[in-house]
């Protein structure tokens, strides 16, 4: 339906029109539904322009131009846009046109507009959707107040709901009823949301700091009332961080949220009235995990964070969408970092990076974080926008600090608000907060690829001086012949003290941490006071998204685990060590490996460390992980690396692992959370060795099946499973069995059943995934329920998915066939581990591809799926 040519960054200019007000009126209709649209516009500028409105998937009722019928002569009508040409205008700069469409939601599967979600209707908007809904100026630069009247039938949709506050709502003849909403702020078209339902309904207040009260509202499927509870507790946290942190206030005097089943993402910041997938909202500790917990809150805060930044300031163009997603990540990074440990808050954002964002980096749709052509938006939404576009706010506010961070939000709101925006004018305003110079820092906007840091090192024992010399370099490829020279924030810290003697090499006997600014090719530093060369810990917090080429023995590492005073570093060196013994395996299964990891994991277990950190540090790096420092990736040699590894680790620590399993078990509500982290991690390596698969029953028993049920807790329970399909323990049919009976109405655990379904390391695996299609609960219509089987399958399954038939490959392919016509922007997305082929070897490389060529041959390939096919499928 769409466009087929994409679009340029460089082609960017002001709309030719604006749009001043917009009043709808929307009758809902499951598959009729009346939408009057009267816009009044504004002429920019002098010219004769045709008026251009962006309109898909919408039947024409008809046009009022200032009152008058617009007749089909006068205008021109194709199945994306709507073209009044200049010469049917009127004359003057304003005018008003009433646009009336019918549109059909529930036919509506690729979920964006509106659409149905079970019973209730609801939008989605973001980024190209309000053009499914009537005909617009559909670019997040036109920014017009709305006025929104619903209308439906009152039995069914007892809540009518838009943006802004309520102004006026009553009855009408036919059992309708109608209410009219007015958002007085100003927005693009891709945050107005509407929904209509039947929901219980959790309230809540929340008194600014300068003493207005705020109403919470947040809607659930009824029954399922109790589990909104920590999403409001998490609303309002968020609410006091961001004025506690960045001054920044809540303006309108109702936030609403919506859970919904069906959704293609996470959550959506509409104004005042948030949509959500019912995955980040509802929760128990019957039926979710602490990780679902922890990213409840987290995206109930990044949605709220994206009231200022996204919403009272946006995007010019959707090429700038770091502006508002990166900030707006690095935001609630912080902020989960200030409600928890900070320390394993940022592993877990390291952990994503480096498995998913570097392969993307490094794959045929590789982008800067702000792109430069686009064919599908949709499409960029992506790792790079948010997570490494987090990275280049975190940069930025490591080299310019926190006062001046501060400061230059500051100026930024107090530039920009109420207006669509550039990166460039944030970064602007960043260096003029700062009084940096950030010319430079630009290019992390512009150049694409993983940086590669090289690092050389030199002692001069004679005059105790000890140098560092550091080297930059981006991929150069055909997109990017010339990669220039990035402005790089790298924290070290200089440690000082043998590993084996403790003995100070420094004579002031403290670490030394410093901050290097690297901003050419190749740069020396040089420290001095040093008796002895001492150890150097690379990237103290993760200070910027590159690699390192750098390698460090084994008592280096080591001495970095015991003796560095960043946290980071002292996990980061225990992955490397991990890391070069899967390396090791996967070149030479028989690789024998050194007793010393043993004693490395024992100390780790008894270290003093805080639990859930134990977790992270004796956490195997994942499969993921693992690929994405490799080349010419042999999968099953990975992952029997890991395989292997692993059982070395369980046979070797076994003593302490149970005893910290035990140890984990008998600590009571303090940090329950950490206990369990630990203890799962435990039973994870414990779960290889058949003396204590006993345990896995028994926690099984204990979190899923017990007398109590106040003892039950989901994060156990699918901690057992986990093992019982990854090592297939013969109870795990029946604890699978147990589980279905007792969830089996429970949509969202549901989900986590077909995923460990997926993950079951079987050579049944492909009777058992056709099987699960087959499941009278399974449907690809709903994007959660598609993932559970389709991605756990292609994520969590690398052996089976990698397998040397092809079949796992082969599977994928044939359910993104599927999804191609059912939602193009889920198809989209599944897509991902197909297109990373060229990280493969050869052999599998070939498979993928086969399959590659299949899906860009299918009839009616969306342009989502064709963008990416396109990518992969050059030279
Ligand atoms: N802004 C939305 C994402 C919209 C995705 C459109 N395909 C959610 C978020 O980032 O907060
Ligand atoms: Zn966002």
């Amino acid at each position: 339906m769409s466009s087929t040519e994409p679009r340029f960054l460089a082609d960017y200019r002001p709309a030719d029109f604006t749009i001043n007000t917009v009043n709808l009126s929307i009758e809902l209709a499951d598959t009729s539904t009346k939408v009057i649209n009267e816009l009044e516009l504004v002429k920019q500028g002098d010219h004769q322009q045709a008026l251009v409105l962006n309109g898909e998937h919408l039947t024409l009722i008809s046009l009022v131009l200032n009152d008058q019928p617009l007749h089909a002569e006068l205008y021109q009508l194709n199945d994306t846009l709507l073209t009044i040409p200049a010469s049917s205008l009127p004359e003057g700069d304003s005018f008003t046109l009433i646009i009336t469409t019918e549109i059909n939601p529930l036919e509506n599967t690729a979920l964006e507009g509106l659409f149905k979600s079970g019973d209730a209707f609801c939008t989605q908007c973001e980024a190209e959707g309000f053009r499914r809904i009537s005909y617009y100026l559909d670019r997040p630069d036109v920014m017009a107040t709305f006025t929104t009247k619903v209308t439906a039938d009152k039995t069914l949709y007892p809540f009518l709901l838009s943006n802004g506050n309520k102004i006026d709502s009553g009855d009408l003849p036919g059992n309708q009823h109608f209410v009219t909403w007015y958002d007085p702020f100003p927005k693009p078209c891709y945050l107005f949301a509407l929904v209509a339902g039947n929901f219980d309904l959790l309230e809540d207040k929340f008194t600014t700091m300068s003493g207005r009260e705020v109403a919470l509202e947040i809607f659930v499927d009824k029954g399922n009332l109790a589990k909104a509870e920590h999403a409001m507790v998490s609303l309002q946290k968020s609410m006091a961080w961001d004025e506690q942190t960045f001054g920044l206030e809540y303006d309108l005097d109702i936030y609403m949220i919506v859970a919904v089943d069906f959704f293609n993402m996470g959550a959506m910041e509409n104004k005042g009235l948030n949509v959500f997938n019912s995955k980040f909202v509802l929760a128990d500790s019957q039926c979710a995990t602490d990780s679902d917990y922890f990213n409840i809150e987290a995206v109930i805060a990044h949605e709220y964070f994206h009231n200022w930044t996204g919403n009272r300031v946006t995007c010019r163009d959707w090429f700038q969408l770091s502006l508002k997603e990166g900030l707006t990540v690095f935001r609630d990074q912080q902020f989960s970092g200030d409600m928890h440990s900070s320390a394993v808050t940022r592993i877990q954002n390291v952990r994503v990076l480096r498995s998913l964002q570097f392969a993307e980096d490094a794959g045929p749709m590789a982008h800067p974080i702000r792109p430069e052509k686009v064919l599908e938006m949709n499409n960029f939404y992506t790792l790079t926008v948010y997570e490494k576009g987090a990275e280049v706010i975190r940069m930025l506010h490591t080299l310019i600090g926190v006062e001046n961070f501060r400061k230059g939000m500051d100026f930024y709101f107090a530039r920009f608000d109420g207006m669509a925006v550039t990166c460039d004018d944030f970064i602007n305003a960043m260096s003029d907060a700062s009084g940096k110079d950030l010319t430079q820092f630009k290019l992390w906007y512009s150049q694409y690829g993983t940086p590669v840091i090289k690092v050389a090192q030199a002692f001069d024992a004679a005059t105790g001086i000890y140098t560092l010399t550091l080297s930059q370099q981006s991929p150069v490829t055909k997109k990017q012949e010339n990669p220039q020279a990035l402005h790089i924030p790298i924290k070290i810290e200089l440690i000082n003290k043998d590993f084996d003697t403790n003995a100070s090499v420094n004579t002031s006997n403290l670490n030394q941490t410093k901050l290097l600014e690297l901003t050419q090719d190749t740069q020396t530093w040089s420290f001095s006071g040093f008796s002895q060369q001492p150890t150097l810990a690379m990237l103290a917090d993760f200070s910027a998204p590159v690699k390192l080429d750098f390698s460090q023995d084994e008592t280096a590492l080591l001495t970095v685990m015991k003796n560095a005073e960043n946290s980071f570093c002292r996990w980061d060196a225990g992955q490397k060590l991990l890391m070069s013994y899967i390396q090791h395996l996967t070149f030479d299964a028989d690789y024998v490996i050194s007793p010393a990891l043993i004693d490395a994991i024992n100390s780790m277990l008894m270290g003093g460390e805080d639990r859930a950190f134990i977790a992270e540090q004796i956490s195997l790096p994942s499969f993921d992980e693992a690929a994405g420092l490799m080349i010419d990736i042999e999968p099953l040699a990975l992952f029997d690396a890991i395989s292997t590894l692993s059982l070395f680790i369980a046979q070797g620590a076994q003593q302490q692992l149970l005893a910290t399993y035990q140890a984990c078990q008998q600590v009571g509500e303090e940090d329950c959370v950490a206990n369990r982290a630990l203890k799962n991690v435990c039973l994870s390596y414990l779960s290889r060795l058949p003396e204590y698969q006993y345990l896995v029953a028994e926690q099984y028993q204990q979190a899923a099946n017990n007398n109590d049920i106040t003892q039950e807790n989901m994060t156990d329970t699918l901690a057992a499973l986990t093992c019982s399909a990854k090592v297939n323990l013969p109870d795990l049919s029946e604890q699978l069995q147990h589980f279905e009976n007792k969830w089996h109405d429970t949509t969202l655990v549901m989900d986590k059943w077909f995923a460990i379904g997926a993950s079951i390391v079987s050579d049944d695996i492909f009777t058992q995934l056709n099987d699960l299609l087959k499941h009278p609960q399974f449907t690809l219509k709903n994007p959660n329920r598609a993932r559970s089987i389709i991605s756990a399958f292609a994520m969590n399954n690398p052996k089976y998915f990698h397998c040397k038939t092809g079949k796992g490959y082969q599977f994928l392919a044939q359910q993104i066939a599927k999804m191609n016509e059912i939602n193009p922007q889920v198809a989209s997305r599944l897509v991902t581990p197909l297109i990373q082929y060229k990280s493969f070897a050869t052999a599998h490389q070939q498979l993928m591809k086969a399959e590659l060529i299949t899906l860009h041959a299918l009839p009616n390939l969306s342009n989502d799926l064709k963008e990416k096919l396109d990518a992969a499928l050059i030279d």
